[in-house]
């Protein structure tokens, strides 16, 4: 039994360090990393979740949305894990954000993944000029509007993620989006934590014994 516990303890000391070592928090305090855009991307540094934001204009005058692209490094991103972050949009197609999506796509290779939040997907978006939150557990096919190829192969080996501000119509000429986003952030799954507490709690039955 002690044999027993001392195996499950070293699996959540084991676990707890590789989610450490694939948390990636992104909170643009200095810079906007390696994120790019098709559009105007910068830093801002005077507003955010706290101050220090990444934000994006729309520049061409054509486009119906505004992607941000980042590179993945590997094992940033595990199938597990969650994926989330905070935006703001300051300004998109119209209507308070009633018809307009926020899309995170993910990508390995040739195949990806994107969920829609908002008017074509789940859920709301926040109204402009309101930080809202996307939390994502990447390994949750219901989670996900489009899959090409396998969902858990695609996350253990993202290779880019999007965030997109999107209108799903066409036609609507320039699409002046001004949005933000911050603390882009990979956290280990919840059941990694829930097994911590059993970890903990058999630590403890084990002292009490001692
Ligand atoms: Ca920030």
């Amino acid at each position: 039994m002690i044999y027993r516990t001392s195996t499950l303890v070293a699996a959540v000391a084991a676990l707890a360090t590789a989610g450490a070592a694939s948390a990636s928090l992104q909170d643009f305090s200095a810079g906007i990393g390696d994120w790019t855009s098709n559009d105007a991307v910068s830093h801002n540094a005077g507003d955010g979740k706290p101050a220090g934001s990444m934000h994006v204009v729309n520049s061409d005058g054509f486009g119906r949305n505004s992607n941000l692209t980042s590179v993945a490094t590997a094992g940033e991103m595990t199938a597990g894990a969650d994926f989330s972050f905070d935006y703001k949009i300051n300004a998109g197609m119209g209507y308070n954000g009633a018809y307009d999506n926020v899309r995170v796509t993910v990508r390995s290779g040739g195949n990806y993944a994107y969920a829609k939040i908002g008017y074509t997907g789940t859920g709301t978006i926040a109204p402009y000029g309101t930080w809202g939150t996307v939390s994502l557990d990447l390994d949750n096919a219901g989670n996900w509007d489009f899959i090409s190829g396998d969902l858990n192969t695609i996350m253990n080996n993202a290779t880019s993620v999007d965030i997109f501000f999107e209108t799903p119509f066409g036609g609507f000429g320039a699409i002046p989006w001004d949005a933000q986003v911050d603390n882009v952030n990979v956290t280990p799954e919840p059941g990694s934590l829930a097994l911590l507490g059993l970890g903990a709690l058999a630590l403890g039955r084990r002292r009490r014994r001692a």
